[in-house]
């Protein structure tokens, strides 16, 4: 199997990110995705309704920023694309540059969320997501980073230029923050990890804090009473 530079298989897929331990986040009843931004009026779309549009099933590596890879996903959802054409242009002025959040979030130019294996995914190997996955429903660009892929999908927020960010009052913290920032195209095959730091200097120490990482999110993970099969 040949994976991007710098990437390892594992077995699995492990729950990862800047959640750690916090508990999984509550699915709304209804849930929906806030369209906002150079919008013309802000509107809330029933994720319902994401099944009434054509659907989208896609088999593909995911790719950590950290250095796994979970191999053979198979996703299914509605691709960015035809969301983007059937939802978001009608109500939009022209020209702008997408995406993100939940307490996370992770810009995409335009440009990459349209690549025809760009998806909001509800399903993940034949079932609904779970919370460990991004239920009610997570982008999946599986040619960049996983850092793109949000799970947890509530909003998407449309840009005309390239957002700036906050910094930080402390200038150790913010020079950190600055030389890790994610890169803004974030392939994969490029190996575009960070936007200053050229990608061997990451390798190493993000390969270290895998297990932790991931071993802090298990922590917040779903119960065990949802894998187990009960019988008596
Ligand atoms: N909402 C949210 N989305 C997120 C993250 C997160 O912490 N919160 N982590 C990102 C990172 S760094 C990766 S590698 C993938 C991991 O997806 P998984 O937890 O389904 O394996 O989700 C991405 N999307
Ligand atoms: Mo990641």
């Amino acid at each position: 199997m040949t994976l991007p530079p710098g990437q390892y298989p594992i077995d699995g897929f492990p729950r990862f990110g800047t959640h750690l331990h916090r508990p999984l986040p509550a699915v709304p009843v209804d849930p929906v995705i806030e369209i906002t931004g150079a919008v013309g009026k802000s509107f809330a779309l029933p994720l319902a309704e994401l099944a009434t549009l054509p659907r989208r099933e896609l088999t593909a590596h995911f790719h950590c920023v950290a250095g796994w890879s979970a191999t053979d996903l198979h996703w299914e959802g509605v691709a960015f694309e035809t969301f983007h054409r059937m939802i978001i242009e009608p109500s939009l002025q022209p020209d702008s540059s997408v995406t993100h959040v939940d307490g996370y979030r992770s810009f995409v130019s335009i440009e990459d969320a349209l690549a025809e294996d760009v998806l909001i995914a509800e399903r993940l190997d034949g079932r609904p997501l779970d919370g460990d996955h991004g239920a009610p429903a997570r982008l999946v660009s599986p040619n960049q980073y996983g850092f793109v892929s949000t799970k947890h999908l509530c909003r998407i927020e449309l840009h005309t230029a390239e957002p700036s960010e906050n910094y930080h009052p402390s200038p150790i913290i913010d020079l950190g923050l600055h030389l890790l920032k994610p890169h803004p195209r974030a392939r994969v095959w490029e190996e575009e990890r960070h936007r200053h730091l050229p990608a061997w200097s990451v390798r190493r120490v993000y390969r270290l804090l895998i297990p932790v990482i991931a071993f802090l999110c298990s922590r917040g993970s779903r119960p065990l009473e949802n894998h187990q099969v009960t019988g008596h």
